[in-house]
């Protein structure tokens, strides 16, 4: 059987563009190291953040505001739950570069945006205790989305149409040819016309198959679940999704949704990745434990204390937009990484874009900015 497509790493950007190809008549071999959902890739941790009126770039917004329309569509259609409207606070010092780039895409894009200051966000919300020189902006549209759910279900649905899933497999040699690419597996192989490398911290591991290095580092990241005394004032239908960002540091955090508790991981910084293939577990770094928490307590409540952490990785390129692109060299390989953790709330519009270019038509938003050749002269 010679597939359409080949999709090595069925994770957040993988499963997804398996559900919109098979949507579309395709028939699919998804590959995965591990048996998706699972807790190796950038999915799991249960949830993630929408945000439309976007600080990393207004040249994000489209492909959010598409993205979301397609998350509530899989909702629908599904009737899972991948999608909580908590709305998104990003605070911060007046003057800070991405808070300036969240009000300018929100003006650009016309998108309900509330500025606050901090006395106006800790009585909305009396889980804060911001500064007085503090400012935020809050959008109500935005919020949670439960990333293994919706992982979970793209498999299903990719399933049912067909779709197969070759899990716990790793990808041992790629042969190419003109209209066929050959991926041998430790116990398989797998024919096909053209070929997706979605693999995240496994990229280049799959990319130099081919003699290519990406420009992506693999980062080890942590997030905590918190218990405060005053658990009420954290939990989803009262409490934001939020972002702080300041010049040295971004956290970001949740609600506690049914009862797990305030979740709070830092954005920036992380471990660099030598080998993907082990991650050092939650505590082994002294960060792990004391960032998160000295977070909580100056801008939550003195009384919070951790439930539990977790370990995950970010892949990140040198400009921290994602890459999107052929792989140099082929027709029939393209290769969706480096989303920089901040990709997965878009894993819907891109898995439905990647569909869009393996199927050779036009995408429904630019994906132009995500192209390799920005590192051209790097
Ligand atoms: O992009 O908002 C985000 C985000 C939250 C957690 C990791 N990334």
């Amino acid at each position: 059987m010679i597939y359409d497509v080949i999709i090595i790493g069925a994770g957040s950007m993988g499963m997804s563009a398996g559900y919109y190809l098979t949507e579309s008549g395709q028939k699919v071999a998804l590959v995965d190291s591990y048996d998706p959902p699972h807790d190796e890739g950038s999915h799991h941790g249960g949830t993630r953040l929408i945000r439309h009126a976007y600080g990393e770039g207004g040249n994000y917004v489209p492909l959010a505001l598409h993205s979301q329309k397609l998350w509530e569509e899989l909702e629908e259609k599904t009737e899972e739950r991948i999608f909580s409207k908590t709305g998104v606070l990003n605070f911060g010092l007046k003057g800070n570069v991405f808070l300036d780039t969240v009000q300018k895409s929100a003006e650009e894009y016309n998108l309900p945006l509330e500025v606050m200051t901090a006395k106006d966000i800790n009585t909305r919300w009396p889980g804060f205790q911001l500064q007085d020189e503090m400012i935020g902006y809050f959008e109500k549209n935005s919020g949670v989305l439960f990333s293994e759910n919706a992982v979970r279900t793209y498999r299903a649905l990719a399933e049912q149409n067909g779709a197969d899933l070759y899990t716990n497999s790793r990808v041992q040699a790629i042969e190419t040819e003109a209209d066929q690419v050959t991926v041998k597996l430790t116990d398989d192989e797998v024919k096909g016309k053209k070929l997706l490398i979605s693999a995240g911290k496994g990229t280049n591991q799959v990319t130099r198959l081919l003699d290519i290095t990406l420009p992506i580092t693999p980062v080890r990241k942590t997030f905590s679940w918190f218990k405060a005394g005053e658990e009420t004032n954290y939990e989803e239908g009262v409490f934001p999704g939020w972002g702080h960002i300041d010049e040295d540091s971004t956290y970001y955090g949740f609600p506690s949704i049914d009862g797990t508790g305030l979740k709070i991981g830092r954005h920036d910084g992380g471990n660099p990745i030598d080998n993907p293939g082990e991650l050092e577990p939650f505590g082994t770094f002294p960060e792990d434990e004391q960032e998160t928490l000295s977070f909580a307590h100056k801008y939550f409540s003195e009384d919070i204390e951790r439930k539990e952490g977790r370990v995950c990785t970010y892949t990140n390129t040198p400009d921290e937009d994602f890459i999107i692109d052929y792989l140099p060299g082929y027709e029939n390989i393209i290769v969706a990484c480096g989303f920089s953790g901040h990709g997965f709330k878009f894993s819907s519009g891109i898995g439905e874009s990647l569909t869009k270019m393996l199927m050779d038509k036009k995408t429904v938003v630019s994906l132009e900015s995500f192209r390799l050749n920005r590192f051209d002269n790097q």
